[in-house]
């Protein structure tokens, strides 16, 4: 009998340590939701922008970047829906990209946003579904971007056309120049040309040997001239991704040198950029030269850092950097675009339904298993369906202080924002860190091909 009593508890108590980590594979009834409130956004973009860039969710209009379609969100969405298991739906996407999209057209784009969006939409698609027309297209485009890379150091330019290469917009920023090695190195990869790989990677050194002499960059840079025009050191837009494919170039391609860079920046980033406010971690704004402060400001976009340093293994500060997110997300049950840390204040309101802090709490979930992190994604996700949720999708706050929406709907929102909350709540495993490297619009690039 005793014998008896003392495995009960022994068996009790295992349970009970097993607990977190059940709890931590399994999947939240959260995960459907999310899935519901895809499909209602989706099934908006279908009904009144189909074949479109994306969808205006109040005036319920079709939008067009470029005056003609690149067919933004369906390429976006595509491996949300593969890996929600939305099998019609992905099919559907599938078909009218493969019949529709072509690239041979008479427009400049923006290089950064074509290729997190289009290219990395597209090569995640051909490396879940396997069809290779996704790659051809991927090729196709790769090829019309190259031109930017046509200057006498690398660094690469902001506009291109897609037909005559003709190129465009020396004065560019770290995150337009620096976030196009996962794309360009899984094309590469996939293709067995080099060229991809190196002009992207050429792009990082040459913006890295012009970091100041406490180690930091500004926010725009004349590519030719290698003259900074604005000096503003910080880790928000314009800057951001960039450290973000420095990390990720390592855990995808192995690069050692990029990881080299990585940290080398962080040591500065972390004693000049980051400051304390009533005991939290923040990141502001400071002089890349000197190093003095010259700004208080955070955002959502900001809030993407936590995920990086999760990545790079800096739980700690991690941790402490998302215990600031959701409080800034808390103030107003929705975060701006502009926080000033200082006076716990919008300083811009809009809101654009980013994902950062979303992705940012599913990282730490991953690796850490902490419970806390998907009742943080339940709060994002109930104030989004109650502020930002419209009759034909999801719309932006044009100030989160009122409420008041504003017509637009980014295609990131399909790409990110849902797949980074379901990928939260859904078990372990469906997509899975240790797996995939997440391009910086959340498309997954496979460690191993
Ligand atoms: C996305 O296009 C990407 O995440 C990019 O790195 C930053 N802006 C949006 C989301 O906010």
């Amino acid at each position: 009998m005793k014998s008896f009593f003392r495995s009960f508890v022994l068996t009790f108590f295992l349970l009970l340590s097993l607990c977190p980590v059940l709890l931590s594979q399994s999947r939240s009834p959260y995960a459907d939701s999310v899935k519901t409130e895809f499909l209602h956004a989706w099934n908006g973009y279908k009904h009144y922008a189909w074949g479109h860039d994306a969808l205006k969710p109040l005036t319920k209009q079709p939008r067009d970047w470029y005056g003609t379609s690149l067919y933004m969100s369906p390429v976006d969405a595509f491996d949300t829906m593969v890996l929600m298991g939305l099998k019609a739906e992905a099919a559907e996407a599938k078909e009218l990209i493969l019949d529709s999209l072509s690239f041979n057209k008479n427009i400049e784009v923006q290089a950064f946003e074509i290729t997190i969006r289009l290219l990395g939409g597209l090569l995640s698609a051909y490396q879940l579904d396997g069809d290779k027309r996704f790659l051809t297209l991927a090729e196709d485009l790769g090829k019309r971007l190259l031109p930017i890379f046509n200057t006498s150091n690398g660094l690469p330019y902001r506009y291109v056309h897609l037909q005559t290469g003709q190129i465009r917009d020396s004065v560019n920023n770290p995150a337009e120049i620096g976030t196009l090695l996962i794309e360009f190195g899984t094309l590469s990869k996939l293709t067995g040309e080099p060229v991809y790989y190196d002009k992207a990677k050429r792009a990082l050194v040459e913006l890295f040997k012009r970091r100041s002499k406490i180690g930091l960059i500004g926010t725009w840079l004349n590519v030719e001239t290698g003259v900074w025009k604005n000096p503003s050191s910080h880790i928000g837009g314009a800057i951001d991704s960039y450290y973000e494919y420095l990390l990720k170039a390592w855990v995808l391609f192995g690069d050692e040198e990029c990881k080299k860079m990585y940290e080398d920046y962080m040591q500065p980033v972390h004693q000049y950029i980051a400051d304390t406010s009533e005991g939290m971690l923040w990141y502001g704004s400071v002089n890349m030269e000197t190093g003095k402060r010259n700004g208080t400001v955070y955002g959502s976009l900001e809030a993407f850092f936590p995920a990086v340093l999760a990545l790079g293994g800096d739980l700690e500060r991690a941790k402490r950097l998302q215990e600031s997110n959701y409080s800034m997300w808390n103030v107003y049950g929705i975060e701006p675009e502009g926080f000033d840390y200082k006076t716990m204040k919008a300083v811009n309101k809009e809101y654009y339904l980013r994902p950062e802090t979303i992705e940012s709490a599913y990282y730490l979930w991953h690796y850490t298993g902490d419970e806390k992190y998907r009742r943080m994604g339940e709060t994002y996700f109930r104030n989004l369906k109650a502020y930002c949720k419209t009759e034909a999708g999801y719309a932006y706050l044009k100030d989160v202080t009122t409420k008041e929406k504003a017509d637009g709907m980014e295609s990131f929102f399909f790409a990110e924002t849902l797949k980074y909350l379901y990928l939260l709540f859904a078990e372990k495993g469906v997509m899975s860190l240790d797996e995939v490297v997440f391009n910086t619009e959340a498309h997954p690039m496979k460690m191993k091909h």
